[in-house]
């Protein structure tokens, strides 16, 4: 037990950091970089049932106020991630696996697997999954969300999570949050993905900086910090029965403690950590280490949801 210990789901983590899924955790070379860093635990890209290449390049790009990918979801399928989760020491660090299936039958398909293999390794559901051509994602299309949720609910019945893009509407919050609350095995609720389809253009050269959708990707780093907080604590105020994960804008010590505040029992880092790598996480820790200190917090815990109104 020490100053930035943190706890999900009733595990004990050394401190709140770990990746955002996507950034850093494509293969084992990757994963075991996050495994011998400082991040309390690390999450898995998210797999599909067979692997993927991906969009064509360059599908990521970042500027000095943070990110737009549209990677397309390039992973090795998942029994190459659920092949390193069986091999994972837990007793080093928790391990989370991201899964996001093309289709409802192969989210099944994967989380049968997963529920089979019996590993204390932790499912973030990414609910960013595309649905029908010519309709939103699944998380932006409500009925398909709540079609989703009880039949993984049935499939997958232990703790999981799920991994929301940002809203930006209270009446959203408010149906989305209620959906959440219907099902007692979505014990955490991941607050943000990217913001979708944003286009960031280059004025010298009179172009997008990223060749798939016409430039078109979701953003991440600073672009997008206000609006994650936001959502963390629209969650946390609505599911009082789940954790939260903060994701979203996180580069420094201070950001980690906003997303605290904003009531964020652990925190994830994407953009930066794609740009600074993996040595991003003792830095993160430093930070909030001295931020708390000087505060005068004993622990995180004691942090998280502390935000005042005025
Ligand atoms: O392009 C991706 O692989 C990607 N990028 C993100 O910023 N968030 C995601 O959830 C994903 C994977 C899912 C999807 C956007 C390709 C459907």
């Amino acid at each position: 037990m020490s100053l930035l210990s943190a706890s999900l789901l009733g595990i004990d983590f050394a401190n709140p950091l770990l990746n955002a899924s996507g950034v850093w955790c494509r293969d084992k070379a990757e994963l075991d970089a996050l495994n011998a860093s400082a991040a309390g635990s690390f999450i898995t890209k998210s797999c599909t049932l067979v692997p993927r290449a991906g969009n064509p390049e360059p599908r990521y790009y970042a500027t000095p106020l943070g990110s737009i990918n549209s990677m397309g979801l390039p992973n090795e399928g998942y029994p190459y991630y659920l092949d390193y989760a069986r091999h994972h020491d837990y007793r080093a660090k928790p391990l989370f696996m991201s899964v996001a299936g093309l289709s409802l039958a192969d989210n099944l398909a994967m989380l049968a697997a997963i529920r089979a293999a019996d590993l204390p390794a932790i499912v973030e559901l990414n609910l960013s999954c595309p649905n029908v051509p010519g309709k939103p994602q699944i998380a932006y299309d409500f009925a398909a969300m709540t079609e989703m949720l009880e039949a993984v609910s049935l499939e997958y019945a232990r703790p999981f999570g799920v991994k929301m893009p940002p809203y930006f509407d209270i009446a959203h919050f408010d149906e989305a949050a209620a959906i959440l609350n219907r099902f007692p095995h979505v014990t955490f609720v991941t607050c943000i993905n990217s913001i979708g389809n944003a286009l960031i253009i280059d004025p010298e050269t009179e172009s997008v900086v990223i060749k798939p959708k016409e430039g078109f990707g979701g953003i991440g780093g600073d672009y997008v910090l206000p609006t994650a907080l936001a959502n963390v604590n629209a969650f946390y105020r609505r599911c009082p029965g789940k954790q939260i994960i903060g994701c979203g804008g996180v580069s420094t010590g201070e950001h980690v403690f906003m997303h605290l505040l904003a009531g964020a029992s652990l925190v994830q880092v994407g953009s930066a950590l794609y740009e600074e790598g993996p040595a991003i996480f003792a830095r993160l820790n430093a930070e909030l280490s001295a931020l708390l200190e000087r505060k005068g917090y004993a622990s995180i815990e004691s942090v998280r949801g502390k935000l005042r109104t005025l």
